[in-house]
């Protein structure tokens, strides 16, 4: 179909406003530094946008903007990690290459439906 999710156009399956910091890089433990992050899901991959009051769900479309980074989430894996972090609602992305991430949304269901629909492109991946 036109909409299909082969071809060139990746399908965007969610974006919104989350706090982010990385704490790893190459596994190799990182200072924190949480800041509002524009965060789209979109394919295989999780992008990360700065400057969040220039995104919308509706307005974003893949290459319009400049990306601040971009994890691939084929083989990545996906914890709760609230002893993590003081902040609640703090879930921990891993890449193969060792990059971590936490992710906080101080809304439960907001940071519930990032993990489910991050898990299900993980698990979509892995079958693959
Ligand atoms: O895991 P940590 O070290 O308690 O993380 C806190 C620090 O990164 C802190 O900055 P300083 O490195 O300047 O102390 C941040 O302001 C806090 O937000 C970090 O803790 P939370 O619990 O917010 O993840």
């Amino acid at each position: 179909s036109p909409d299909s999710s082969e071809g060139t156009t990746p399908e965007l399956e969610k974006a919104g406003l989350l706090n982010k910091t990385k704490i790893a890089e190459g596994g190799r433990k990182l200072r924190k530094n949480w800041t509002p992050s524009w965060v789209v899901l979109v394919g295989n991959s999780l992008v990360f946008f700065k400057d969040p009051k220039s995104q919308t769900p509706s307005s974003w479309k893949p290459g319009n903007s400049r990306p601040e980074s971009s994890v691939d989430l084929r083989g990545a894996k996906l914890h709760w990690a609230n002893d993590l972090s003081s902040k609640k609602n703090v879930f921990r992305l891993r890449t193969v290459t060792g990059n971590e991430f936490l992710l906080q949304s101080e809304t439960d269901s907001v940071i519930r439906e990032w993990y489910s629909t991050i898990q299900s492109v993980i698990d979509r991946l892995d079958r693959e």
